[in-house]
């Protein structure tokens, strides 16, 4: 038996692990005392990763389709088969139509993002999408860029401890998301600070703080704007910052003079006297971390809704202080995504472009398809054929707004090729079907926290499951066959290039484990922001010269009792989805015995008042609906959510069932949410929260 470190990439990953391997195979993970993240901690799903490495239903070997698309037959390939086929097939499509007509899709934070990017540049394919992106992370990242020039993330491995930390729809006890493991938000809580939480439900981070605002989904900008207004009108905020470091104070603060705590009252359903208090506490208390979380962007408002709370941030002065929310040391080389061999014409083609500058257009942080437009494209040949698609580690049927229309797009398709580790509903109708390398099974180095990249860890692959192989490895042999510009450079090499400022090679780094060099503060000092202006741009120079907004604003979201009261007589409770299990990530672990048996069913969290109203008890089967649709659901009654809210799991499928197409249509959170415009007019951010829906007994 060999003992290896390695870094768990379950999640998003981070935690530090200590794995023992038999024969290739992973018999045990735990907690690596030495990660300075992590400290020896890991969650339930990290730790039941030998049962994920090892179940029966992995994926094993190359598969391609007999017979009907979606029939459930297939024949077993060799991977130099799989490979010719396949980019046999990509090359024709791209030589007859065009690279736009191939598209890619990937899953979130995966190890392989910035190669899907990659391989998508060296196609001169305009058009990858992952279902995030302008639902999570790239509002929050973007409106960094423009306001502070750079990403921020939870001082959390810092000698200071926040004084309070703000959790804005944010629930890092259980997500462990993008930055803040949850045993460093732990350490933090138990060392003693204030607590805020902006939340229609007493998330379990919720109930360990002294505030809980029960926001009514979709109007956190109203919040945050009257939080601003308190914080301007009373003069908590940090003058000195404010003066030297921050451009546009004036006109923001003529701007929020009119948000006062009485009008958010109204649209919030959060009391004024609370966001009073709130404001205070979060302004007067330092140094103060604003967490904020994937649902500031689940809405159409997600550029203004992220710019307000990066606001609150700046001008209470808590960016880039120890203990407070500081912006990233970015020490890797960035990715060599190969961004100029995707040709100016073809940019200009992506599904998008013209529309969603922030998601798709060429000032984009990472530019990206359109979702929506991306499956019209598919289904209506609108405003061309999407023929081809390359899908790493992505559920679509699952995890994109409106399943119905994906799987006629993903029917219509000519080539569909999916990379995973199970055989997933979206996967059952592709043309070949790829097995995916587990965590232990590949190579890879990857900057912590994302995007910020204060740290660097290494992993190396240490076991091996049937004719598994990594994705890059998938896609560089795919890029070979084709003589696709940079297909001479292995992964393994990119990452030795990402380190070369550190001094240290990959190889080297893999049995450290993790490069952590000091946490520097107040970097702005040194050069200012990366802004226009070097300061922080509270009025966004930027996003006027786009035609945006330059000062945040709330708008009402398009489907809200507000701006539907006669369709809320049909559907009267407010929507919110897919807030994060402990046991899954997002469609994933529904056939891990360790992780299932805490969840068996898709739950709905439902107020008991509304229970009393229709006769319901917990446990009883329920019908969630909205406009578009209804699923099954089984009813949990909870005192933790405001009372006018129902929350629904996301990503339910029932690996159990084979023959029914997995049930893939029964609790499909996604068959009520909302694809339709009007989106975020930066981003296309469309609805997955606060919609409209209704309940009844099933
Ligand atoms: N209604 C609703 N929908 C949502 C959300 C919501 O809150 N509500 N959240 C949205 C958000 S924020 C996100 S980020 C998305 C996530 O959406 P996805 O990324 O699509 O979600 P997953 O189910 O985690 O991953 C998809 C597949 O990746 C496979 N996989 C895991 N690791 C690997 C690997 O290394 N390689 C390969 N090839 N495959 C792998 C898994 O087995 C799984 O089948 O969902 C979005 N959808
Ligand atoms: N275990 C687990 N961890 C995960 C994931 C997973 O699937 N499982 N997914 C990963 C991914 S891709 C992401 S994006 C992150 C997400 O990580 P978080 O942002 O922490 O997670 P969520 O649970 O999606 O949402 C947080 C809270 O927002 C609340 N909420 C819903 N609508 C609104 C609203 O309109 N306003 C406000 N203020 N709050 C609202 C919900 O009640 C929920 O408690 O988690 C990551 N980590
Ligand atoms: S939080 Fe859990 S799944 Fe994520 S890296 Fe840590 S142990 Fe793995
Ligand atoms: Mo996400």
């Amino acid at each position: 038996m060999q003992i290896y470190k390695n870094i768990c990439r379950v999640c998003h990953g981070g935690c530090g692990t200590i794995v023992s391997v038999e024969n290739n195979k992973v018999i045990n993970v735990k907690g690596d005392a030495e990660s300075p993240v992590s400290k020896g901690w890991m969650c339930i799903k990290g730790l039941s990763s030998p049962e994920i490495a090892n179940h029966p239903d992995r994926l094993k070997n190359p598969l391609k389709r007999k017979g009907g698309r979606g029939n459930g037959q297939w024949e077993v390939i060799s991977w130099e088969q799989a490979l010719d086929e396949i980019s046999y097939r990509l090359g024709k499509i791209k030589g007859d139509f065009g690279p736009e007509t191939i598209a890619l899709g990937q899953g979130t934070g995966r190890h392989h993002y910035m190669h899907v990017v990659r391989f998508a540049n060296q196609l001169g394919a305009p058009n990858w999408y992952e279902p995030g992106l302008a639902q999570c992370f790239i509002p929050r990242i973007t409106v960094s860029n423009l306001t502070y020039g750079n990403f921020v993330v939870a001082d959390y491995y810092g000698e200071v401890n926040p004084s309070c930390i703000l959790f804005w729809g944010h629930n890092p006890l259980i997500t462990s998301a993008d930055s803040e493991l949850a045993i460093a938000v732990h350490r933090a809580l138990r060392k003693g600070c204030r607590t805020i939480a902006v939340d229609p439900r007493k998330s379990e981070t919720a109930e360990k703080c002294e505030m809980w605002l029960p926001v009514r989904p979709g109007t956190d900008a109203a919040l945050a704007l009257a939080m601003i207004n308190i914080i301007i009108t009373r003069e908590l905020y940090d003058k000195d910052f404010v003066e030297k470091w921050t451009v546009g104070f004036d006109d923001l603060k003529r701007h929020v003079s009119v948000f006062t705590p009485e009008w958010a009252e109204k649209i919030t359903w959060v009391k004024a006297e609370d966001i009073v208090n709130a404001a205070t506490l979060y302004a007067t208390n330092k140094p103060a971390v604003l967490e904020w979380g994937v649902s500031i962007e689940q809405n159409t408002n997600s550029l203004h809704t992220a710019r307000a709370l990066a606001i609150l941030r700046a001008i209470t002065g808590n960016i880039d202080v120890p203990g407070g929310d500081i912006l990233g040391m970015n020490i890797l080389k960035s990715y060599p995504v190969l961004k100029d061999k995707l040709s100016p014409e073809s940019s200009k083609k992506r599904l998008g472009y013209e529309e969603f500058k922030l998601l798709s257009g060429w000032r984009a942080y990472m530019p990206s398809a359109h979702i929506p437009a991306l499956f019209k494209a598919m289904c209506e040949g609108d405003p061309y054929k999407i023929r081809a698609l390359l899908i790493f580690g992505n559920n679509p049927l699952l995890t994109v707004s409106n399943p119905k229309r994906v799987y006629e797009g993903l029917m219509k398709l000519d080539l569909l090729v999916v990379t995973d580790l199970f055989m997933t509903p979206s996967a059952t109708l592709a043309d070949y079907v790829l097995p995916a390398a587990f965590w232990t099974e590949i190579d890879h180095l990857m900057g912590f926290p994302l995007v910020a990249e204060n740290f660097a860890v290494a992993q190396a692959k240490i076991a091996q499951t049937g004719e598994c192989r990594q994705d890059e490895w998938i896609m560089d042999e795919l890029a070979k066959r084709l003589d696709l510009p940079g297909s001479d450079m292995t992964y393994k090499e990119i990452f030795d290039y990402q380190l070369s400022d550190l001094g240290i090679t990959f190889d080297e780094l893999s049995k450290k484990g993790y490069y952590c060099p000091p946490v520097k503060y107040r970097k702005y000092e040194e050069k200012g922001f990366r802004t226009p202006s070097r300061k922080v741009e509270l009025f966004s120079s930027v996003l006027k010269r786009m035609g945006y907004d330059p000062l945040p604003t709330f708008k009402e979201p398009p489907e809200s009792p507000v701006s539907n009261p006669e369709l809320s007589k049909k559907f009267p409770y407010v929507l919110i989805t897919g807030s994060r299990r402990r046991e899954f990530f997002h469609s994933e672990h529904r056939q891990i015995p360790t992780l299932r048996k805490y969840r068996p069913d898709p739950c709905a969290e439902i107020h008991p008042s509304v229970a009393e109203k229709i006769g319901l008890s917990d446990s009883d089967w329920v019908i969630v609906s909205s406009q578009r649709g209804e699923i099954r659901m089984k009813a949990r009654l909870t005192e933790k959510i405001h009372p006018a809210v129902i929350s629904i799991d996301h990503g339910w499928w029932f690996p159990e069932r084979e023959k029914e197409n997995f049930g893939v249509w029964e609790s499909n959170a996604n068959l009520l949410t909302n694809d339709s415009p009007p989106y975020d007019p930066a981003f296309g951010s469309y609805q997955l929260r606060g919609l409209l829906c209704n309940i009844r007994k099933a």
